[in-house]
């Protein structure tokens, strides 16, 4: 239990409910510092935003604020439950979505969507393909967002051929002393340097769109209903902007139809479970599948290798540097991360073929 005298509750509440507040760490996000606040009448999730990696941390509320309001709009319409099918930004007593505290910390404040859970490893085929329909919906919502309105939190996030330039910086500058511990790790990543290139290039060649995506569509962004163990909203908005469905169908794959957690340390237990993807493949194109081009549906397999190998450079890049990007318990941890995503890749790409048949039964 922290002293609720560090967190900035006096921006949301009177003098009575900060003193009567409870402030516990929650959650296992890799960027944020996130606090469940207990109240006499009420719970809420207050983060402090992690302004090494949000360089502008109030581009990404006023994105966060738009896109929550009109996805308010869009659950009320189906008469959804306005409280629980999407994040609630909660605003200080003089109207402001977040705080900026002496030390220069960035904070906001969401309502706690209660009775939820998330997972690191997922549990059944059905719960995958659930969580599939969750984030295609989540897309097919925002089809109509005004994308031009929305600011860039980080720019080039799913760049990779710009995360390649910034792996290869960290090699030369060698920051945390790292570097003869992993020459294969900079061998495997310097083999992939073509695969790179491939999304980018069709993206920049006019022939993949760019839409509303959520751009972190990992497990844990998605909360599972703990008596029903359906997905009830999809969280971090953080890195919402316009990128590609392959990014966000990529980033799910990566995330969640692995034989193991993120960070697994037996390697033998790390690998890809085909019956997820193909779950998930399933609910994605029931759901965004009608307004996907035929090229989007094709290259959905290249989403999936490239947000597996941009996440593992992502993590060695971050060991060489010394851990300043990701959350981590122990030295090792990033390079864990990185061992277990090029496992990954290694086993998509032998099986490539598998992963293409999968894509055309449902499309
Ligand atoms: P990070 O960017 O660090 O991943 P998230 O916004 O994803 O930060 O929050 C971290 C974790 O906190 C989530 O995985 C989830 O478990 C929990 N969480 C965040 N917001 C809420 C909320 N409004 N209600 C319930 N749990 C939440
Ligand atoms: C981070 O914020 P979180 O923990 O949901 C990261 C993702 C990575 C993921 C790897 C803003 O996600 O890009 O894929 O860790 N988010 C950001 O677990 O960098
Ligand atoms: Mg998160």
């Amino acid at each position: 239990m922290e002293t609720n005298r560090a967190f900035p509750l006096n921006a949301y509440f009177d003098e009575n409910h900060v003193n009567a507040a409870t402030v516990e760490r929650y959650g296992g996000g890799h960027i944020n510092e996130t606090y469940l606040v207990t109240l006499p009448d009420g719970k809420y999730i207050l983060q402090k935003l992690n302004t090494y990696v949000f360089k502008h941390p109030e581009d990404v509320m006023d994105n966060m604020v738009k896109i929550c309001d009109f996805l308010h709009n869009c659950v009320a319409a189906r008469g959804g439950d306005v409280h629980r099918e999407l994040l609630n930004v909660v605003y200080t007593k003089d109207g402001r979505h977040s705080v900026v505290t002496e030390d220069g910390g960035f904070w906001r404040m969401t309502e706690f969507i209660d009775h939820t859970k998330t997972y690191d490893v997922i549990e059944t085929p059905e719960m995958f393909e659930e969580c599939a329909v969750a984030f295609g919906s989540f897309q097919n919502e925002l089809a109509n967002f005004p994308a031009a309105t929305l600011k860039e939190t980080i720019p080039d996030f799913h760049n990779t051929p710009d995360r390649y330039r910034q792996f290869e910086e960290a090699v030369a500058e060698n920051k945390a002393d790292r570097l003869s511990s992993v020459a294969e790790e900079i061998a495997f990543v310097q083999a992939h340097r073509p695969v790179c290139n491939k999304l980018m290039d069709l993206l920049h060649a006019g022939d993949l769109p760019l839409r509303v995506t959520h751009n972190d569509t990992k497990l844990s962004n998605i909360l599972y209903d703990t008596q029903t163990n359906k997905p009830v909203c999809v969280i971090d908005l953080d890195t919402t902007m316009p990128g590609l469905v392959a990014y966000d169908f990529g980033d799910a794959i990566r995330g969640g139809a692995g034989t193991a957690a993120e960070d697994e340390k037996d390697i033998e237990k790390v690998g890809v479970n085909f019956d997820l993807f193909d779950a998930f493949t399933k609910g994605f194109l029931s759901t965004v599948g009608g307004s996907l081009t035929e090229l989007e549906k094709d290259t959905l397999p290249d989403g999936a290798i490239l947000m597996t190998l941009e996440c593992g450079i992502r993590f060695l890049t971050d060991y060489l540097n010394g851990d300043v990007y990701f959350r981590t318990a122990y030295p090792e941890h990033n390079l864990v991360r990185a061992h277990n995503m090029f496992k990954m890749v290694t086993e998509m790409e032998a099986n490539r073929d598998k992963l293409d048949a999968i894509i055309r039964k449902y499309k």
